[in-house]
């Protein structure tokens, strides 16, 4: 039988029904499945178990979510900050530290390309409407209120990256998050950025490792196939 790459996935807690649950959404899972990866899920209560799941995935996936806490990156929470998950910001920074150690590529979308970014030590915006000093006088609405799987405003990519031999300069891209990383974590660099200048894509310096897009690609794949080639990326490299 042909081998597929195991990828390790996170869970998310949710309460529904007066039960705690864990979750990934199918969206998440679809994008694995089709681009030829074998999805297995990680829940928090397993932490003790980081190593061996580490070991055992090929590659890890780290999916959208709420905010990280800011602690985690040296910082008292902004009164915008939204809801976080203290249980999943530690399985999911151990295990993107761990995959660094390991050499096991990772890839991140959304509050994913944060966590791996808090996990390399770099920080985020708590609040991109309150805090942004990049080029704050036409900073643009980055929590759309159209549909998910609309896109609404522009990325320009860097030559010579993984983001550029699929898309080339520009893409139309959605936009669901009102954080974004500040300062880039050790070993990154920056691979796609929004016209106000945020930051939307960054990868390993060498390309490898790591690969993250803070726009959702799984959604924007119900009116743009072409995103699918984000998740054939990361299972290629593996593969
Ligand atoms: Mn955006």
């Amino acid at each position: 039988m042909l081998k597929k790459p195991i990828i390790g996935i996170p869970a998310g807690i949710m309460t529904s029904r007066g039960t705690k649950r864990y979750y990934i959404n199918e969206a998440d899972v679809r994008g694995i499945v089709k681009a030829g990866g074998t999805p297995v899920m990680i829940p928090s209560e397993a932490i003790a178990d980081i190593d061996y799941y580490v070991k055992i995935c090929d590659g890890l996936f780290f999916t959208g979510g709420p905010d990280v806490l800011p602690t985690f990156y040296g910082e008292e929470p902004h009164t915008k900050m939204g809801f976080s998950d203290i249980q999943r910001d530690r399985l999911e920074l151990r295990l993107a530290k761990k995959a660094l150690a390991v050499g096991k590529p990772m890839f991140g979308i959304c509050r994913g390309m944060q966590v791996i970014n808090t996990a390399l030590g770099g920080t985020l915006y708590q609040d991109l409407d309150s805090e942004y000093d990049g080029n704050a006088d036409y900073l643009i609405k980055h929590f759309q209120a159209a549909p998910s799987a609309e896109p609404t405003h522009y990325v320009k990519i860097e030559p010579e990256t993984r983001l550029y031999k699929l898309y080339g300069s520009r893409w139309l891209v959605n936009s669901r998050h009102h954080q974004a990383v500040k300062k880039i974590g050790a070993g990154l660099k920056i691979t796609a950025t929004a016209s106000d200048g945020v930051i939307e894509g960054f990868e390993s310096e060498n390309g490898k490792q790591i690969f993250g897009v803070q726009w959702h690609p799984e959604m924007l794949v119900a009116t743009d196939e072409k995103m699918q080639l984000i998740f054939n990326e990361f299972i290629n490299y593996l593969a």
